[in-house]
Protein backbone atom coordinates (compact mmCIF):
# COMPACT_ATOMS: atom_id res chain seq x y z
CA UNK A 1 0.00 0.00 0.00
CA UNK A 2 1.24 3.20 -0.77
CA UNK A 3 -0.22 6.78 0.68
CA UNK A 4 0.30 9.65 -1.13
CA UNK A 5 -0.14 11.47 2.56
CA UNK A 6 3.04 9.88 3.37
CA UNK A 7 4.85 10.63 0.35
CA UNK A 8 3.79 14.21 0.05
CA UNK A 9 4.80 14.49 3.99
CA UNK A 10 7.98 12.67 3.34
CA UNK A 11 8.93 15.40 0.06
CA UNK A 12 7.83 18.64 2.01
CA UNK A 13 10.00 17.67 5.13
CA UNK A 14 12.76 16.99 2.66
CA UNK A 15 12.49 19.93 0.65
CA UNK A 16 12.33 22.04 4.35
CA UNK A 17 15.90 20.05 5.17
CA UNK A 18 17.13 20.89 1.78
CA UNK A 19 16.53 24.97 2.47
CA UNK A 20 18.24 24.61 5.90
CA UNK A 21 15.60 24.20 8.58
CA UNK A 22 16.83 21.89 11.00
CA UNK A 23 14.21 22.06 14.30
CA UNK A 24 10.95 20.20 14.21
CA UNK A 25 8.75 20.28 16.98
CA UNK A 26 5.61 17.77 17.07
CA UNK A 27 2.66 16.67 19.00
CA UNK A 28 0.91 13.40 18.28
CA UNK A 29 -2.23 12.76 16.34
CA UNK A 30 -3.95 10.83 14.06
CA UNK A 31 -4.60 13.44 11.15
CA UNK A 32 -1.05 14.33 10.91
CA UNK A 33 0.72 10.65 11.24
CA UNK A 34 1.93 11.15 7.70
CA UNK A 35 4.20 14.37 9.17
CA UNK A 36 5.21 12.70 12.38
CA UNK A 37 6.20 9.51 11.05
CA UNK A 38 8.37 11.08 8.05
CA UNK A 39 9.75 13.72 10.83
CA UNK A 40 10.30 10.53 13.27
CA UNK A 41 12.69 9.13 10.03
CA UNK A 42 14.50 12.47 9.45
CA UNK A 43 15.75 12.19 13.25
CA UNK A 44 16.80 8.72 13.04
CA UNK A 45 18.72 9.78 10.08
CA UNK A 46 19.95 12.72 11.80
CA UNK A 47 18.51 15.35 9.14
CA UNK A 48 16.25 16.88 12.28
CA UNK A 49 16.34 17.50 15.61
CA UNK A 50 12.77 16.51 16.30
CA UNK A 51 11.23 17.70 19.57
CA UNK A 52 8.26 15.57 20.95
CA UNK A 53 5.52 17.54 23.22
CA UNK A 54 1.85 16.17 24.35
CA UNK A 55 0.65 19.97 24.88
CA UNK A 56 0.85 21.89 21.75
CA UNK A 57 0.65 24.87 23.85
CA UNK A 58 4.40 23.92 25.04
CA UNK A 59 4.97 22.82 21.24
CA UNK A 60 4.67 25.85 20.20
CA UNK A 61 6.30 28.33 22.41
CA UNK A 62 9.29 25.73 22.51
CA UNK A 63 9.39 25.87 18.56
CA UNK A 64 9.55 29.80 19.51
CA UNK A 65 12.62 29.62 21.70
CA UNK A 66 14.09 27.32 19.02
CA UNK A 67 13.78 29.83 16.22
CA UNK A 68 14.82 33.17 18.82
CA UNK A 69 18.02 31.24 19.85
CA UNK A 70 19.00 29.97 16.21
CA UNK A 71 17.64 32.37 14.04
CA UNK A 72 16.26 29.73 11.44
CA UNK A 73 12.55 29.12 10.96
CA UNK A 74 11.26 26.05 13.33
CA UNK A 75 8.23 23.76 11.84
CA UNK A 76 5.94 22.70 13.96
CA UNK A 77 3.39 19.76 13.42
CA UNK A 78 0.31 19.54 15.08
CA UNK A 79 -3.14 17.46 14.58
CA UNK A 80 -6.86 18.90 13.66
CA UNK A 81 -9.22 20.51 16.09
CA UNK A 82 -8.52 22.30 19.16
CA UNK A 83 -4.85 21.12 18.87
CA UNK A 84 -4.21 23.68 16.08
CA UNK A 85 -6.02 26.75 18.30
CA UNK A 86 -3.59 25.53 20.76
CA UNK A 87 -0.73 27.07 19.12
CA UNK A 88 -2.51 30.01 19.42
CA UNK A 89 -0.58 32.30 21.92
CA UNK A 90 2.90 31.05 20.80
CA UNK A 91 1.63 32.39 16.81
CA UNK A 92 0.27 35.63 18.64
CA UNK A 93 3.49 36.38 20.20
CA UNK A 94 5.60 35.12 17.18
CA UNK A 95 3.60 37.11 14.89
CA UNK A 96 4.52 40.23 17.23
CA UNK A 97 8.02 39.87 18.03
CA UNK A 98 8.69 38.93 14.47
CA UNK A 99 9.69 35.25 14.98
CA UNK A 100 9.66 33.01 12.16
CA UNK A 101 7.43 28.99 12.89
CA UNK A 102 6.57 27.11 10.40
CA UNK A 103 2.67 25.87 11.61
CA UNK A 104 2.08 22.56 9.57
CA UNK A 105 -1.41 21.16 10.80
CA UNK A 106 -3.30 18.29 9.56
CA UNK A 107 -6.82 18.87 8.57
CA UNK A 108 -9.66 16.43 6.73
CA UNK A 109 -10.16 17.93 2.62
CA UNK A 110 -12.29 20.35 1.61
CA UNK A 111 -15.39 18.23 0.98
CA UNK A 112 -15.43 16.52 4.71
CA UNK A 113 -15.18 20.12 6.37
CA UNK A 114 -18.51 21.35 7.67
CA UNK A 115 -20.24 18.08 8.13
CA UNK A 116 -19.80 17.43 11.49
CA UNK A 117 -17.22 15.01 11.15
CA UNK A 118 -15.17 14.58 14.59
CA UNK A 119 -12.44 16.61 15.35
CA UNK A 120 -13.11 19.22 12.10
CA UNK A 121 -13.77 22.46 12.84
CA UNK A 122 -12.59 25.65 10.63
CA UNK A 123 -8.96 25.67 10.75
CA UNK A 124 -7.78 27.99 7.53
CA UNK A 125 -7.76 31.34 8.78
CA UNK A 126 -8.04 30.17 12.67
CA UNK A 127 -5.19 32.49 13.53
CA UNK A 128 -6.76 35.34 11.31
CA UNK A 129 -4.12 38.11 10.15
CA UNK A 130 -1.03 36.80 12.57
CA UNK A 131 0.00 34.31 10.77
CA UNK A 132 0.34 33.86 6.78
CA UNK A 133 -2.29 31.28 5.23
CA UNK A 134 -1.39 28.75 3.38
CA UNK A 135 -4.31 26.43 2.81
CA UNK A 136 -2.67 23.34 0.71
CA UNK A 137 -4.81 20.64 -0.73
CA UNK A 138 -4.70 16.71 0.08
CA UNK A 139 -2.18 15.01 -1.79
CA UNK A 140 -3.63 12.69 -4.42
CA UNK A 141 -1.85 9.37 -6.23
CA UNK A 142 -0.07 9.99 -9.19
CA UNK A 143 0.79 13.21 -7.91
CA UNK A 144 4.12 15.34 -8.40
CA UNK A 145 4.65 15.26 -5.13
CA UNK A 146 8.68 16.31 -5.02
CA UNK A 147 7.68 19.58 -7.78
CA UNK A 148 4.62 20.01 -5.72
CA UNK A 149 7.09 20.16 -2.32
CA UNK A 150 9.48 22.63 -3.96
CA UNK A 151 7.00 25.22 -4.82
CA UNK A 152 5.30 24.96 -1.53
CA UNK A 153 8.44 25.34 0.70
CA UNK A 154 9.44 28.02 -1.43
CA UNK A 155 6.38 30.19 -0.63
CA UNK A 156 6.14 29.20 2.88
CA UNK A 157 9.62 30.54 3.22
CA UNK A 158 9.31 33.60 0.89
CA UNK A 159 10.59 36.46 3.16
CA UNK A 160 9.33 34.56 6.36
CA UNK A 161 9.18 37.17 8.94
CA UNK A 162 6.69 35.64 11.14
CA UNK A 163 4.30 32.36 11.46
CA UNK A 164 3.01 30.76 8.44
CA UNK A 165 0.18 28.44 8.84
CA UNK A 166 0.36 26.00 6.34
CA UNK A 167 -3.01 24.01 6.52
CA UNK A 168 -2.64 20.73 4.88
CA UNK A 169 -5.30 18.66 4.28
CA UNK A 170 -4.69 14.74 4.25
CA UNK A 171 -7.02 11.75 2.86
CA UNK A 172 -7.10 8.00 3.55
CA UNK A 173 -4.86 5.88 3.60
CA UNK A 174 -3.46 8.44 6.22
CA UNK A 175 -0.34 7.09 6.05
CA UNK A 176 2.30 3.94 4.58
CA UNK A 177 5.64 3.45 4.97
CA UNK A 178 7.61 5.82 2.67
CA UNK A 179 11.91 5.57 2.38
CA UNK A 180 13.48 9.00 2.71
CA UNK A 181 14.90 10.22 -0.74
CA UNK A 182 18.62 11.16 -1.01
CA UNK A 183 19.34 14.40 0.43
CA UNK A 184 21.99 16.86 1.10
CA UNK A 185 20.94 19.25 4.15
CA UNK A 186 21.27 22.70 3.12
CA UNK A 187 22.51 25.54 5.07
CA UNK A 188 19.61 28.38 6.02
CA UNK A 189 20.55 32.16 5.01
CA UNK A 190 17.81 34.89 5.32
CA UNK A 191 17.49 36.10 1.66
CA UNK A 192 15.76 39.75 2.93
CA UNK A 193 16.75 42.75 1.20
CA UNK A 194 17.87 45.20 4.40
CA UNK A 195 18.05 49.11 3.02
CA UNK A 196 20.53 50.95 5.21
CA UNK A 197 20.11 54.72 5.67
CA UNK A 198 22.96 57.15 7.15
CA UNK A 199 21.78 58.79 10.44
CA UNK A 200 24.16 62.25 10.88
CA UNK A 201 25.52 62.57 14.28
CA UNK A 202 23.69 65.34 15.97
CA UNK A 203 23.94 66.88 19.52
CA UNK A 204 21.12 65.98 21.91
CA UNK A 205 20.83 62.50 20.48
CA UNK A 206 19.79 59.45 22.58
CA UNK A 207 19.39 55.36 21.46
CA UNK A 208 16.79 53.38 22.67
CA UNK A 209 17.00 49.79 23.13
CA UNK A 210 13.72 47.77 23.24
CA UNK A 211 13.56 43.89 22.49
CA UNK A 212 14.75 42.58 19.86
CA UNK A 213 17.47 45.47 19.64
CA UNK A 214 20.34 43.30 19.18
CA UNK A 215 24.24 44.71 19.54
CA UNK A 216 23.29 47.14 16.55
CA UNK A 217 21.82 50.26 19.02
CA UNK A 218 24.80 49.84 21.13
CA UNK A 219 27.52 49.90 18.10
CA UNK A 220 24.87 52.98 17.18
CA UNK A 221 24.97 54.63 20.22
CA UNK A 222 28.83 55.06 20.00
CA UNK A 223 28.91 55.85 16.90
CA UNK A 224 26.45 58.59 17.11
CA UNK A 225 27.95 59.82 20.60
CA UNK A 226 24.50 58.85 22.17
CA UNK A 227 23.59 58.39 25.84
CA UNK A 228 22.38 53.90 25.34
CA UNK A 229 18.86 53.63 27.35
CA UNK A 230 18.78 49.82 27.07
CA UNK A 231 16.60 47.78 28.41
CA UNK A 232 17.53 44.97 30.01
CA UNK A 233 16.13 41.84 27.51
CA UNK A 234 17.71 44.22 24.24
CA UNK A 235 20.37 42.35 23.83
CA UNK A 236 22.48 45.78 23.86
CA UNK A 237 22.58 46.11 27.70
CA UNK A 238 26.29 46.89 27.93
CA UNK A 239 29.26 49.29 26.91
CA UNK A 240 30.54 52.99 27.66
CA UNK A 241 27.67 54.07 26.74
CA UNK A 242 24.86 52.89 28.57
CA UNK A 243 22.84 54.12 31.02
CA UNK A 244 21.44 51.50 33.39
CA UNK A 245 19.44 54.28 35.43
CA UNK A 246 17.74 55.56 32.44
CA UNK A 247 14.26 55.49 33.76
CA UNK A 248 15.09 57.67 36.84
CA UNK A 249 16.87 60.21 34.61
CA UNK A 250 14.05 60.30 31.89
CA UNK A 251 11.58 60.87 34.87
CA UNK A 252 13.08 62.94 37.77
CA UNK A 253 15.47 66.15 37.10
CA UNK A 254 16.06 67.99 33.66
CA UNK A 255 17.95 65.12 31.77
CA UNK A 256 15.40 64.57 30.00
CA UNK A 257 14.37 67.96 28.63
CA UNK A 258 17.79 68.11 26.41
CA UNK A 259 16.90 65.21 24.15
CA UNK A 260 16.35 66.46 20.81
CA UNK A 261 16.37 63.21 19.17
CA UNK A 262 15.94 59.36 19.78
CA UNK A 263 16.93 57.17 17.67
CA UNK A 264 14.75 53.58 18.57
CA UNK A 265 16.17 49.96 18.00
CA UNK A 266 13.75 46.98 18.42
CA UNK A 267 10.34 47.09 20.52
CA UNK A 268 10.83 48.97 23.69
CA UNK A 269 7.59 48.00 26.51
CA UNK A 270 9.43 48.02 29.67
CA UNK A 271 8.68 51.77 30.76
CA UNK A 272 6.11 55.08 30.28
CA UNK A 273 9.18 56.87 30.19
CA UNK A 274 10.55 55.70 26.95
CA UNK A 275 7.05 56.61 24.88
CA UNK A 276 6.17 59.47 27.11
CA UNK A 277 9.54 60.61 25.96
CA UNK A 278 8.79 60.22 22.07
CA UNK A 279 5.53 61.80 22.39
CA UNK A 280 7.37 65.12 23.64
CA UNK A 281 6.85 67.88 21.97
CA UNK A 282 10.32 68.99 20.29
CA UNK A 283 11.98 65.24 20.11
CA UNK A 284 12.57 63.82 16.41
CA UNK A 285 12.32 60.18 16.53
CA UNK A 286 13.66 57.59 14.04
CA UNK A 287 12.86 54.22 14.31
CA UNK A 288 14.87 51.40 12.53
CA UNK A 289 12.30 48.93 11.71
CA UNK A 290 12.20 45.50 13.06
CA UNK A 291 11.25 42.75 10.22
CA UNK A 292 8.02 41.91 10.46
CA UNK A 293 6.35 43.49 13.19
CA UNK A 294 4.56 46.82 13.57
CA UNK A 295 6.75 49.61 13.40
CA UNK A 296 6.57 51.67 17.22
CA UNK A 297 5.05 54.65 16.63
CA UNK A 298 3.53 56.20 20.20
CA UNK A 299 1.40 58.52 19.67
CA UNK A 300 2.41 58.23 16.31
CA UNK A 301 4.89 60.78 16.66
CA UNK A 302 7.72 58.76 14.81
CA UNK A 303 9.11 60.95 11.87
CA UNK A 304 11.03 58.74 10.08
CA UNK A 305 11.22 55.06 9.53
CA UNK A 306 14.82 53.22 8.83
CA UNK A 307 14.99 49.35 7.58
CA UNK A 308 18.81 49.81 9.12
CA UNK A 309 21.01 52.31 10.00
CA UNK A 310 24.70 53.26 9.39
CA UNK A 311 26.15 56.37 11.38
CA UNK A 312 28.29 58.68 9.43
CA UNK A 313 31.76 58.32 11.06
CA UNK A 314 31.80 61.63 12.46
CA UNK A 315 34.83 61.88 14.93
CA UNK A 316 34.29 65.45 15.94
CA UNK A 317 30.53 65.33 16.53
CA UNK A 318 31.34 62.20 18.61
CA UNK A 319 34.37 64.11 20.82
CA UNK A 320 31.68 66.74 20.95
CA UNK A 321 29.00 64.90 22.31
CA UNK A 322 31.43 63.44 25.04
CA UNK A 323 30.31 65.15 27.80
CA UNK A 324 26.44 64.86 26.79
CA UNK A 325 27.09 61.41 27.23
CA UNK A 326 29.35 61.31 30.24
CA UNK A 327 26.90 63.50 32.21
CA UNK A 328 24.51 60.47 31.90
CA UNK A 329 26.47 58.01 32.11
CA UNK A 330 27.89 60.00 35.49
CA UNK A 331 24.52 60.47 36.69
CA UNK A 332 23.28 56.66 36.33
CA UNK A 333 25.81 55.70 38.23
CA UNK A 334 25.25 57.53 41.63
CA UNK A 335 21.47 56.41 41.39
CA UNK A 336 22.47 52.98 41.19
CA UNK A 337 26.26 52.64 43.24
CA UNK A 338 25.65 50.85 47.31
CA UNK A 339 28.68 52.06 48.46
CA UNK A 340 30.40 48.55 50.62
CA UNK A 341 31.69 49.49 53.42
CA UNK A 342 35.17 48.64 53.53
CA UNK A 343 36.56 50.70 55.95
CA UNK A 344 35.55 48.42 58.60
CA UNK A 345 37.18 45.19 57.38
CA UNK A 346 40.63 46.65 56.97
CA UNK A 347 40.60 48.34 60.75
CA UNK A 348 43.43 47.02 62.99
CA UNK A 349 40.68 47.60 65.80
CA UNK A 350 39.15 44.32 66.60
CA UNK A 351 35.91 44.91 68.26
CA UNK A 352 35.09 46.86 65.24
CA UNK A 353 36.50 44.32 62.92
CA UNK A 354 34.27 41.94 64.83
CA UNK A 355 31.32 43.72 64.95
CA UNK A 356 31.57 44.35 60.79
CA UNK A 357 31.78 40.41 60.60
CA UNK A 358 28.44 40.19 63.12
CA UNK A 359 26.79 42.95 60.80
CA UNK A 360 28.45 40.68 57.62
CA UNK A 361 26.89 37.03 59.01
CA UNK A 362 23.14 39.00 60.23
CA UNK A 363 23.47 40.68 56.33
CA UNK A 364 23.89 36.98 55.05
CA UNK A 365 20.91 35.59 56.94
CA UNK A 366 18.21 38.68 55.75
CA UNK A 367 15.71 37.65 53.22
CA UNK A 368 15.95 37.89 50.24
CA UNK A 369 14.86 41.01 48.09
CA UNK A 370 13.53 41.50 44.74
CA UNK A 371 16.97 43.58 43.84
CA UNK A 372 18.59 40.66 45.75
CA UNK A 373 17.19 38.47 43.85
CA UNK A 374 17.61 40.04 40.52
CA UNK A 375 21.38 41.37 40.67
CA UNK A 376 22.49 37.80 42.03
CA UNK A 377 20.95 36.40 39.03
CA UNK A 378 22.63 38.71 36.69
CA UNK A 379 25.68 38.23 38.52
CA UNK A 380 25.70 34.88 38.04
CA UNK A 381 25.00 34.78 34.10
CA UNK A 382 28.26 35.08 31.55
CA UNK A 383 28.31 35.01 27.54
CA UNK A 384 27.81 31.43 27.37
CA UNK A 385 24.69 31.16 29.53
CA UNK A 386 21.07 32.63 28.91
CA UNK A 387 18.82 34.59 30.17
CA UNK A 388 14.69 34.24 30.02
CA UNK A 389 12.95 36.79 32.07
CA UNK A 390 9.21 36.12 32.17
CA UNK A 391 6.60 38.88 32.59
CA UNK A 392 6.48 40.13 35.77
CA UNK A 393 7.68 42.39 38.49
CA UNK A 394 11.38 40.91 38.50
CA UNK A 395 11.66 42.04 34.73
CA UNK A 396 11.12 45.62 35.60
CA UNK A 397 13.03 45.15 39.00
CA UNK A 398 16.08 44.23 36.93
CA UNK A 399 15.57 46.64 34.01
CA UNK A 400 16.28 49.35 36.90
CA UNK A 401 19.02 47.98 38.18
CA UNK A 402 20.95 45.53 36.02
CA UNK A 403 24.98 47.27 35.19
CA UNK A 404 25.92 46.82 31.58
CA UNK A 405 27.03 43.12 30.75
CA UNK A 406 27.19 41.71 27.65
CA UNK A 407 24.93 38.52 28.15
CA UNK A 408 22.14 37.07 25.85
CA UNK A 409 18.96 38.01 27.32
CA UNK A 410 15.57 37.32 26.04
CA UNK A 411 12.07 38.16 26.72
CA UNK A 412 8.90 37.07 25.32
CA UNK A 413 7.30 41.16 24.83
CA UNK A 414 5.81 41.22 21.58
CA UNK A 415 2.62 40.70 24.04
CA UNK A 416 4.30 39.85 27.40
CA UNK A 417 2.12 37.32 28.32
CA UNK A 418 2.75 35.64 31.02
CA UNK A 419 2.31 32.18 29.19
CA UNK A 420 4.43 29.90 27.34
CA UNK A 421 7.98 31.14 29.21
CA UNK A 422 9.60 27.83 30.41
CA UNK A 423 8.72 25.92 27.08
CA UNK A 424 10.39 29.27 25.26
CA UNK A 425 13.37 29.08 27.98
CA UNK A 426 13.57 25.02 26.87
CA UNK A 427 14.05 26.13 23.24
CA UNK A 428 16.52 28.40 24.22
CA UNK A 429 18.65 25.90 26.37
CA UNK A 430 18.27 23.40 24.00
CA UNK A 431 19.72 25.23 20.58
CA UNK A 432 21.84 27.21 22.62
CA UNK A 433 23.59 24.07 24.36
CA UNK A 434 23.49 21.53 21.35
CA UNK A 435 22.03 18.20 21.22
CA UNK A 436 24.72 15.89 23.20
CA UNK A 437 27.69 18.12 23.20
CA UNK A 438 29.58 19.25 25.53
CA UNK A 439 29.07 22.92 25.35
CA UNK A 440 29.31 25.15 28.03
CA UNK A 441 26.38 27.31 30.01
CA UNK A 442 23.05 27.18 31.28
CA UNK A 443 19.60 28.43 30.86
CA UNK A 444 18.31 30.26 33.43
CA UNK A 445 14.30 31.84 33.45
CA UNK A 446 13.42 34.18 35.98
CA UNK A 447 9.98 34.77 36.48
CA UNK A 448 7.29 35.33 39.03
CA UNK A 449 4.90 32.32 40.74
CA UNK A 450 1.88 32.92 38.35
CA UNK A 451 3.97 32.64 35.17
CA UNK A 452 5.59 29.72 36.23
CA UNK A 453 2.77 27.93 37.39
CA UNK A 454 0.89 29.29 33.73
CA UNK A 455 3.06 26.81 32.16
CA UNK A 456 4.08 24.05 34.39
CA UNK A 457 3.18 21.67 32.02
CA UNK A 458 6.47 22.77 30.01
CA UNK A 459 8.35 21.48 33.07
CA UNK A 460 7.32 18.13 30.64
CA UNK A 461 10.31 16.92 28.96
CA UNK A 462 9.79 14.71 25.45
CA UNK A 463 10.52 11.13 26.65
CA UNK A 464 14.29 10.11 26.20
CA UNK A 465 15.09 13.41 24.97
CA UNK A 466 18.40 15.26 25.66
CA UNK A 467 17.49 17.34 28.86
CA UNK A 468 19.31 21.08 29.05
CA UNK A 469 20.84 22.57 31.73
CA UNK A 470 18.06 24.88 33.03
CA UNK A 471 17.27 26.84 36.27
CA UNK A 472 13.63 27.71 37.00
CA UNK A 473 13.88 30.05 38.87
CA UNK A 474 10.54 31.43 40.83
CA UNK A 475 10.00 34.07 43.05
CA UNK A 476 7.26 33.42 44.84
CA UNK A 477 5.13 36.17 46.22
CA UNK A 478 1.98 33.96 46.48
CA UNK A 479 0.22 35.65 43.12
CA UNK A 480 0.44 38.43 41.11
CA UNK A 481 1.72 41.44 43.24
CA UNK A 482 2.64 43.75 40.34
CA UNK A 483 -1.37 44.67 40.97
CA UNK A 484 -0.40 46.06 43.47
CA UNK A 485 1.45 48.88 41.88
CA UNK A 486 -1.87 49.77 39.31
CA UNK A 487 -3.68 52.69 40.77
CA UNK A 488 -6.73 50.68 41.35
CA UNK A 489 -5.16 48.79 43.92
CA UNK A 490 -4.91 52.19 45.89
CA UNK A 491 -8.54 52.79 45.98
CA UNK A 492 -10.24 49.35 45.20
CA UNK A 493 -11.42 47.27 48.27
CA UNK A 494 -8.58 44.98 49.10
CA UNK A 495 -10.20 41.29 49.49
CA UNK A 496 -11.80 42.31 45.73
CA UNK A 497 -8.36 43.00 44.29
CA UNK A 498 -7.03 39.93 46.01
CA UNK A 499 -9.61 37.77 44.87
CA UNK A 500 -9.47 39.01 40.84
CA UNK A 501 -6.24 40.49 40.66
CA UNK A 502 -3.77 38.99 42.84
CA UNK A 503 -5.16 35.67 42.67
CA UNK A 504 -2.95 33.72 45.70
CA UNK A 505 -1.82 30.27 44.69
CA UNK A 506 -0.42 27.93 47.64
CA UNK A 507 1.46 25.11 45.50
CA UNK A 508 4.12 23.09 46.55
CA UNK A 509 6.64 23.88 44.39
CA UNK A 510 8.80 20.86 45.28
CA UNK A 511 6.25 18.30 44.69
CA UNK A 512 5.63 20.13 41.64
CA UNK A 513 9.36 19.96 40.59
CA UNK A 514 9.62 16.42 41.40
CA UNK A 515 6.53 15.28 39.56
CA UNK A 516 7.87 16.40 36.50
CA UNK A 517 11.77 15.16 37.62
CA UNK A 518 13.49 18.17 38.28
CA UNK A 519 15.27 18.85 40.92
CA UNK A 520 14.50 21.22 43.83
CA UNK A 521 15.99 23.69 45.52
CA UNK A 522 14.98 26.73 48.14
CA UNK A 523 16.22 29.89 48.90
CA UNK A 524 15.69 31.65 52.10
CA UNK A 525 18.44 34.08 52.65
CA UNK A 526 20.56 35.74 50.90
CA UNK A 527 23.56 34.03 51.28
CA UNK A 528 22.26 30.69 50.16
CA UNK A 529 21.44 32.76 46.24
CA UNK A 530 24.96 32.78 44.65
CA UNK A 531 25.77 29.25 45.94
CA UNK A 532 21.98 27.95 44.41
CA UNK A 533 22.82 29.59 41.04
CA UNK A 534 25.88 27.92 40.83
CA UNK A 535 25.30 25.99 37.70
CA UNK A 536 24.51 22.25 37.48
CA UNK A 537 23.68 19.43 35.13
CA UNK A 538 20.59 19.02 34.64
CA UNK A 539 17.22 20.81 35.47
CA UNK A 540 16.75 22.60 38.31
CA UNK A 541 13.52 24.59 40.30
CA UNK A 542 14.93 27.55 42.62
CA UNK A 543 11.77 28.67 44.76
CA UNK A 544 12.91 32.03 46.03
CA UNK A 545 9.85 33.22 48.85
CA UNK A 546 9.55 37.17 48.58
CA UNK A 547 6.99 39.06 50.31
CA UNK A 548 4.06 40.71 49.04
CA UNK A 549 5.87 44.10 49.41
CA UNK A 550 10.08 44.49 49.46
CA UNK A 551 11.41 46.20 52.94
CA UNK A 552 12.93 49.84 52.29
CA UNK A 553 16.54 49.62 51.34
CA UNK A 554 17.65 52.56 53.73
C1 LIG B 1 -1.44 35.06 29.35
C2 LIG B 1 -1.53 36.25 30.24
N1 LIG B 1 -2.56 36.33 31.12
C3 LIG B 1 -2.64 37.38 31.96
C4 LIG B 1 -1.71 38.37 31.93
C5 LIG B 1 -1.82 39.56 32.87
N2 LIG B 1 -0.75 39.48 33.88
C6 LIG B 1 0.35 40.24 33.80
S1 LIG B 1 1.39 40.01 35.07
C7 LIG B 1 0.36 38.90 35.79
C8 LIG B 1 0.68 38.29 37.11
C9 LIG B 1 2.07 37.80 37.21
O1 LIG B 1 2.25 37.18 38.44
P1 LIG B 1 3.62 36.58 38.81
O2 LIG B 1 4.16 35.82 37.67
O3 LIG B 1 3.50 35.86 40.11
O4 LIG B 1 4.56 37.86 38.97
P2 LIG B 1 4.53 39.02 40.08
O5 LIG B 1 3.62 40.06 39.57
O6 LIG B 1 4.01 38.44 41.36
O7 LIG B 1 5.94 39.47 40.15
C10 LIG B 1 -0.78 38.70 35.01
C11 LIG B 1 -1.86 37.77 35.36
C12 LIG B 1 -0.66 38.26 31.00
N3 LIG B 1 0.32 39.16 30.89
N4 LIG B 1 -0.60 37.18 30.18
MG1 LIG C 1 4.00 36.55 41.99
Amino acid sequence: MSSPASAFATALLGELVRRGIRDVVLSPGSRSQALALAAAQFERAGLLRLRVRIDERSAGFLALGLAVETRVPVVVITTSGTAVAELHPAVLEAAHSGVPLVLLTADRPAALRGIGANQATVQPGIFGPMARLLDVEAPVDGGDHDADAVRLVADILAEIAGPVHVNMAFREPLSAPTPLPDLEPGTWHDARPRESQAIPVLPGTVVVAGAGAGADAEAAARALGAPLLAEVASGARFGPNLVPAYRELLSTGNFGDRIERVVVFGHPTLSREIPALIERDGVETIVVRSPGIDDYNPGHRVQAFVDAATVADDEAAVEAARSWVGRWVHASRQLLEQPEPLGAALTDDYAERAAFAREQLAEQREPVTRRLLVEAVWRSSWPHDRLVLGASRLIRELDRVAPGKRIPVHANRGLAGIDGTIATATGIALASQGVGEATPGVTRVLLGDLAMLHDAGSLLAGNGEPLPRMQVIVGNDGGGTIFDSLEVAATADRALIDRVLLTPQTVDLAALASAYGWEYRRVETRGELDPALTPTPGRVLIEVPLARRDPRVA
